[in-house]
């Protein structure tokens, strides 16, 4: 018998980047068992703008090519824009220097380019990996339903059951725009919640920089960068030793679901607490019902998960980036 690698999973990654972001596209493109179809922005982080600049840089210092680019919603469905500018800085994404993108944007709106992807493929070929607020996902599934069918799961960086972070209880991606995870969380395809309980797991140890800086490529460097601000940043914020790094776990599932162990269980995004809002409660008093479709992501496998990383880094290898444009 002949044990085949199992085939890439097709993902669109749909983010705000955000440092983290940043190491979630990375790892996304540099793993021989994801297929990147797209690449989508949110504002969250910072303005859709600036988000959106970002991940062309990312794009461009990874090396993607051949991967659709498309900025989407510039506000939330009904609240004011809330930015994150204390933890990822002015741009989203200060630290290190960003090269000149050499990736054009889809004309496509992000939410019609999610769309188009998706009814693309057959069913459950596709897997959506949202690292930012929901807004695009909220209004892609309203725009044309039939996605919901159609998609694998959507595996999405957001919420916490015990812990939150933009408030006591709420997590930043689901607490700038609730109503939009409120649809997300409650379409019936397949929904897997990694949040704060298992990012808070997945830190920037200095042993896991280390091996970053070892590997001494281009993207290395960078990714080495985006940490060092990172850290300082939830040194000062939040009284962290070493940054939590959110949103490639969620791509991490999704390569290798050995390395964040999940749990049924029915979610609920809180939609009117003066205290709670945007928290995600999850109900853990009985086994989860056969037909619950949510599951929240408990436990890290660390060495694991920056194995994936590394591994990723070490494939993309050396990028040559564009010359600056002159001037
Ligand atoms: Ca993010």
């Amino acid at each position: 018998m002949t044990h085949e690698a199992p085939a890439p999973r097709k993902i669109i990654l749909d983010c705000d980047p955000g440092h983290d972001d940043a190491v979630a596209m990375l790892l996304a493109h540099g793993s021989p068992l994801i297929d990147l179809l797209a690449v989508t922005t949110v504002a969250g982080n910072q303005t859709l703008d600036k988000v959106t600049a970002n991940a062309l840089a990312v794009g461009t210092i990874a090396g993607i090519t051949g991967v659709p680019f498309a900025a989407g919603c510039a506000r939330p469905l009904v609240r004011d824009i809330e930015t994150a500018g204390d933890v990822h800085g002015d741009s989203g994404m200060d630290g290190p220097s960003q090269p000149e993108p050499n990736i054009e944007l889809d004309p496509r709106h992000a939410v019609d380019l999610i769309i188009d992807t998706i009814m693309a493929h057959e069913p459950g070929e596709v897997t959506l990996v949202p690292t930012g607020a929901l807004t695009n996902i909220a209004l892609a599934v309203r725009k044309e339903p039939r996605i919901v069918q159609r998609v694998r799961e959507v595996v999405l960086m957001g919420g916490g059951y015990h812990v939150g972070n933009w408030s006591a209880v709420a997590e930043f991606n689901i607490k700038i725009d609730p109503e939009a995870a409120h649809i997300v969380f409650n379409e019936p395809w397949p929904v897997v919640m990694v949040g704060l309980d298992l990012t808070h797991q997945a830190l920037a140890t200095e042993q896991v920089v280390e091996r970053i800086e070892q590997i001494g490529t281009g993207p290395a460097r960078f990714v080495r960068e985006l940490m060092d601000f990172f850290a300082q940043a939830y040194r000062d914020n939040q009284g962290f030793d070493a940054p939590p790094v959110h949103d490639p776990c969620a791509v991490a599932y999704v390569i290798d679901p050995n390395v964040v162990r999940t749990v049924k269980a029915p979610v609920s995004v809180e939609l009117r607490g003066d205290l709670t809002l945007g928290m995600t409660v999850v109900d853990f008093r009985a086994p989860a019902a056969d037909d619950c479709h949510t599951s929240v992501a408990v436990d890290l496998d660390h060495a694991g998960f920056w194995n994936l990383v590394i591994d990723a880094l070490e494939r993309i290898g050396d990028v040559e980036l564009p010359q600056p444009a002159s001037r």
